[in-house]
């Protein structure tokens, strides 16, 4: 969508993997959908450091509203929950410096049945704009697919005529391929800033590792959708959760960033440990995922448990591109892989070289060349993640 926003992939915090659609403020009031995790969350953001390494949008998910609308048609936020309405709440987003994303559903109802949107569609557009809403998830349960072409663009054109700009993130793709429709993905791109293609996430490995198949497997489809204001979305970032390990938390960072993937981290930033916000305020990858160029990577090699990912980056010297190169080792034998390989087989054919740099380890490999042999050794469910960058030759 070229409505100027999200011209690299969105940045920030989403409530949903983490906090799903826990209501219980009683027994459960630091973990309930509520404004004050959301205030608590935007106040972590910026004290510790994640604001810096650009997360930017705090977001609301499903179940923040009443279950009815007001008399008047109108949405109302749940009354025990943000009892200062949401005005308030993306006003205290925005005093702090960040923006402010929200959730509603195309259909008549959202996954966990609050109200949708049908019949509303230019009431609710209203709304937001007057709440200041700088990003919207319109999901899709309860809608019928076939309506969706018809549906997402018209809530977008809708969003856009308030005037103010607003990210528009769609699940238009996911909820027809799971009805067998083939999806028009040229106008998803030219409708949506981001759309999810695949299965919610979970916080296992066994998800990550599904979606990273998924992306893998149809990449020939869903690459060439990725670019400046338009990106695929693999969904959240479940890193310093429960269900990863140190080693599969970097394996989700570095291929989320091969995919210019939205970085929306779905974590309890209060209980963080160290090791893992460390991944998340990983500079160096960070600005692999942020590549202005917004090509989406792809895999490039797979073969018995051992991948290599591969994303064109700038910056540019003639043809030639500066690359990210992520091996991923998905064997459980055990030990750590050796993957060893030149340059060419990655596709690094300029005679200058390139740069290589190991983004996680800051190792400094120096100059190196296309037929350079590499060698890096990738424990199990992990990854090692290098960035060549170009040479220009050098003048005698
Ligand atoms: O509803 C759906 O499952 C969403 N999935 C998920 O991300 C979350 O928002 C959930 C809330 O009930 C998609 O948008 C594809």
């Amino acid at each position: 969508l070229d409505n100027g926003l999200a011209k690299t992939p969105p940045m920030g915090w989403l409530s949903w993997e983490r906090f799903r659609c826990n209501t219980d403020c009683v027994n459960d009031p630091d973990n309930c959908i509520s404004e004050q995790l959301f205030q608590t969350m935007t106040d972590i953001v910026v004290a510790d450091g994640y604001a810096s390494v650009g997360y930017e949008y705090i977001n609301i998910d499903d179940c923040w509203l009443e279950k009815h609308r007001s008399h008047d048609g109108k949405l109302v936020a749940d009354r025990k929950r943000f009892p200062n309405g949401i005005k308030a709440l993306s006003d205290y987003i925005h005093s702090r410096g960040l923006k402010f994303g929200i959730y509603e559903d195309y259909g008549n109802y959202t996954c966990a049945g609050y109200p949708g949107i049908i019949g509303y569609e230019e009431k609710d557009a209203l709304q937001f704009a007057d709440w200041n809403v700088d990003y919207v998830k319109l999901d899709g349960c309860y809608a019928l697919p076939y309506d969706m072409d018809h549906g997402y663009s018209t809530f977008g054109r809708l969003l856009n005529s308030t005037g103010k700009s607003m990210v528009y993130s769609c699940s238009w793709p996911v909820y027809q391929i799971y009805a067998g429709i083939q999806p028009n993905y040229s106008a998803i791109q030219t409708h949506c800033n981001l759309w999810r293609n695949y299965d919610d996430i979970q916080d296992s490995w066994a998800s990550v590792e599904n979606i990273i198949d998924y992306y893998g497997n149809n990449q020939d489809v869903i690459a060439p959708n990725a670019g400046p204001g338009h990106w695929n979305d693999p969904d959240m970032l479940i890193i310093g959760n429960f269900g990863l390990s140190y080693e599969q938390a970097k394996t989700q960072f570095a291929i989320w960033s091969i995919l210019a993937a939205p970085l929306l981290m779905s974590v309890d930033l209060r209980t963080i440990r160290p090791q893992f916000k460390h991944i998340l305020q990983n500079r160096k990858i960070i600005a692999v995922d942020q590549d202005p160029l917004g090509i989406q990577g792809r895999r490039i090699y797979k073969h018995k448990g051992i991948e290599i990912w591969s994303r064109p980056i700038g910056p540019l010297y003639q043809n030639f591109y500066s690359y990210a190169i992520a091996f991923v080792n998905r064997r459980t034998d055990g030990t750590p892989s050796d993957i060893s390989v030149t340059l060419k087989e990655l596709g690094l054919i300029n005679f200058s070289g390139y740069r290589v740099e190991d983004l996680y380890e800051n190792v400094d490999y120096g100059v190196l060349y296309p037929n350079t042999k590499i060698k890096v050794k990738v424990n199990p469910s992990g990854v090692v993640m290098l960035k060549g960058e170009v040479q220009y030759p050098v003048d005698l």
